[in-house]
């Protein structure tokens, strides 16, 4: 379904996961505000079924750049030089809450970068759960070279990624580098030869995960997240919790009554 103008969704093949396509390929993908609305509304739609039937039977999202070229190549420049301070906070804070949004969704959610990932390009792949690449991929929050910063949370998500340093003179230099070398970094998970195959093999990772029960993975996401940055004392009382609370679901009851019966679970998602 065209989604708006500039981007897509389509539920794969196997049903397990909805595709999200940037598509606005005369520019590179750019995250224009209009990309950012249609986002936003697309987003809506995906909360709005997760959260009436636990995602029915889409388990996961897969973003990626419409063409070969770019997954996005940062928020739009031109756009950006006629935007007053005001507006230009507006803009970023708008397009972070919409990434936190993306973390907050119970699904996993993988970015396929099949290009260019640059600045805000860049910040929107590190908003997702893991990031898939083409080799012929690239990343680099260039911000400094236009005297910008980064302004959808690429001071806070990539050192997170890649720890302080490497975060750091990739911030500092604005270089571009290659998915081998993202791939070194942990910036990258797995690197695939062309779209196709990356595009395969996220929906086959959604495919792998949407084998278990929704309510551990929805919860496992939720835990990950509300841990980071904690520390180890309160991130361990946070995963207690979680853990009660996985004894009150009834995919807990049916996952451990499989296992000891030897079948397959049928999990409910609740
Ligand atoms: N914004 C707007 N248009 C873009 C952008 C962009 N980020 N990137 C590319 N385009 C357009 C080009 O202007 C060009 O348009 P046209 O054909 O009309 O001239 C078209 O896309 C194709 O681009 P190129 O001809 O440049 O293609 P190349 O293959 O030669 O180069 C590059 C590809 C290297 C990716 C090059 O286009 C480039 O350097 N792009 C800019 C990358 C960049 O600096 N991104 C960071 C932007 S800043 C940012 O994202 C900050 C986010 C936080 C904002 C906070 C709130 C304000």
């Amino acid at each position: 379904m065209q989604f708006k103008e500039y981007t897509t969704i389509q539920a794969s093949s196997a049903q397990s996961s909805v595709t999200i396509t940037l598509n606005r390929p005369e520019a590179l993908n750019a995250l224009s505000t209009q990309v950012v609305e249609d986002l936003e509304d697309l987003l809506g739609v995906l909360e709005a079924a997760f959260r009436h039937d636990a995602g029915g039977e889409a388990r996961g999202v897969v973003i990626i750049g419409s063409g070969e070229k770019a997954f996005a190549a940062g928020a739009d420049i031109r756009e950006m030089t006629a935007m007053t301070p005001d507006q230009a906070w507006e803009y970023s804070t708008r397009m972070q809450s919409l990434t936190l949004r993306l973390e907050s969704l119970p699904v996993p959610v993988i970015a396929a970068v099949n290009g260019f990932a640059l600045g805000g390009g860049c910040e929107l792949a590190l908003a997702c759960d893991f990031i898939y690449a083409t080799e012929s991929a690239s990343f680099g929050q260039p911000e400094v070279s236009l005297g910008l910063v980064p302004g959808f949370g690429g001071s806070v998500r990539l050192q997170q990624r890649v720890g302080p340093s490497q975060a750091r003179e990739l911030l500092f230099t604005g270089r571009r580098i290659r998915a081998d070398q993202a791939h070194r970094l942990g910036l990258v998970n797995a690197v695939f030869t062309d779209r196709e195959a990356l595009l395969a093999a996220a929906r086959k990772t959604i495919a792998e995960i949407a084998g278990h029960s929704p309510a551990a993975v929805a919860a496992v996401k939720a835990t990950v997240g509300r841990v980071e940055g904690r520390s180890t004392a309160d991130g361990l009382a946070i995963e207690a919790d979680s853990f009660r609370q996985a004894f009150t679901t009834a995919d807990m009851r049916e996952g451990t009554r499989a296992f000891l019966t030897k079948e397959k679970p049928a999990f409910s998602g609740n």
